[in-house]
């Protein structure tokens, strides 16, 4: 007998990969974990009867002599097949997207690689058979893979990602079926979750990222804690959030959220016996010495610890930076932001900003006399600055929130660049200057 299973809390990327297994190999009978994720659980509940799957309770595992694993490659992660750990002559299979490292099944097949979903990878099969699939398993698999990819707007989000959706809505994936299991409700139960944490956040900067560390004590399981951080991380706008639910002394489960690419948490988390992806990882801890508090000391530390990858304003700024003494006119100005091809000019003295003029500053000059003004008259004394060490994103929001196309760079109260909305703009989208 052959079988196709998938990790406990099985989310919708895992079942719909377990049902794609089971399309391209009819012989297959997919195992579903008794824990599923209650979206997952709400779907199974109307629709189970349309696919080949089965409890493990229902399984008899000495018939196994196939077991096809999809979305971990993780034995502990598997609901009830330790007794096939030991097993000789058992052929073994992983289709998965997690690349941690932590993997213990010894497979003799694998496809295993960074994308977006795991079902990105069955259809890649599907599609390579040519295959047509009906509306319900489109559907299905289309479910799976807007969930793990976050509607395809995830950073770990591949073309081949968006590409398989095109396929499944081509073969008839209904969005309007997707959209209800994809977006379930908030109960009160979750809200009043969130609500408390908004009041009690412990926000830091660690390597200028603001993070959010968060306690919660719960004295009953709730579902779907993972999407009331996900927003809860949105709310308090913050990098990355960890948050600890405690349910009693020897149990507490860590669930974090990382939006940025140099917060990895499923490696924070390793060192708590979790694991997940990059953006979205989670540890179930049971029996530890220390407290949550000493443990968000701990993650901290690893955060810490973290290595400074990406770039930093230091690299993306210009310098040297074009620089007039408050005593120049504003047709020198001028002048010499036409010749440089710039559009702005600090003011200094004396190592001193004075202030800044900028192209459109222009626009203040009513009268031909005024060209011969001294820039004191016309500039902005506003100067917002920033440091070297900051990342390019902080440099982007502060333009964002003041308005403002120029930002110097100062270190030790020192200018030594200057950043502007063009410098910014080659950084995100990698354009190299001319
Ligand atoms: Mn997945």
């Amino acid at each position: 007998m052959q079988i196709v299973t998938s990790h406990k809390n099985t989310d919708f990327d895992a079942l719909a990969s377990i049902i794609g297994i089971t399309i391209l190999n009819n012989d297959v009978l997919g195992v579903v974990p008794k824990m599923v994720n209650s979206n997952v659980d709400k779907f199974l509940s109307t629709h189970k009867t349309a696919f080949n799957l089965i409890q493990p309770n229902e399984l008899n595992l000495d018939r196994v002599n196939k077991l096809i694993v999809v979305d971990t490659d993780q034995w502990r992660r598997l609901d009830r097949m330790e007794k096939l750990k030991e097993r000789e002559n058992l052929t073994i299979e992983i289709w998965d997207h997690h690349m941690n490292g932590n993997g213990d099944i010894n497979a003799s097949w694998k496809c295993q690689e960074y994308i977006g979903a795991t079902v990105t990878l069955i259809v890649r099969e599907m599609k390579k058979r040519g295959m047509k699939l009906n509306p319900l398993d489109s559907t299905v698999l289309l479910i799976g893979l807007y969930e793990d990819t976050g509607h395809l707007t995830y950073r770990s989000t591949t073309a081949e990602d968006a590409m398989a959706a095109a396929y499944l809505l081509e073969n008839g994936a209904d969005l309007n079926v997707a959209a209800r299991f994809l977006n379930p409700p908030y109960e009160e139960m979750q809200r009043d979750i969130l609500f408390s944490m908004m009041q009690d956040t412990e926000k830091v900067v660690i390597n200028n990222r603001a993070i959010g560390l968060n306690i919660v004590k719960l004295d009953k399981k709730v579902k779907d804690l993972s999407g009331v951080v996900s927003m809860y991380r949105k709310i308090i706008n913050v990098e990355a959030v960890f948050v600890t639910f405690v349910y009693d002394d020897t149990r507490s489960v860590i669930i974090a959220r990382s939006a940025n690419e140099h917060i990895n948490v499923a490696e924070v988390l390793g060192h708590f016996g979790g694991g997940g992806h990059h953006s979205a990882a989670s540890a179930t801890i049971a029996k530890s010495p220390l407290t949550p508090h000493e443990m968000n000391e701990q993650i901290k530390k690893l955060l810490r610890a973290q290595r400074k990858t990406g770039a930093t304003i230091a690299d993306i700024m210009s310098f040297p930076v074009t620089q007039v003494p408050p005593s120049a006119t504003m047709k020198d100005v001028q002048e010499l932001m036409a010749s440089q091809h710039i559009r702005g000019v600090l003011v200094t003295e004396e190592d001193q900003i004075l202030g800044i003029v900028v192209l459109w500053d222009f626009k203040k000059i009513k009268q031909d006399r005024q060209w011969d003004m001294s820039v004191k008259s016309f500039m902005s004394r506003k100067i917002i600055t920033v440091e070297p060490d900051a990342p390019p994103a902080l440099a982007a929001e502060m333009m964002t929130a003041d308005d403002i196309g120029h930002l110097p760079v100062v270190h030790e109260g020192k200018l030594i660049g200057i950043v502007t909305r063009t410098d910014i703009l080659t950084y995100f989208y990698g354009m190299v200057p001319e």
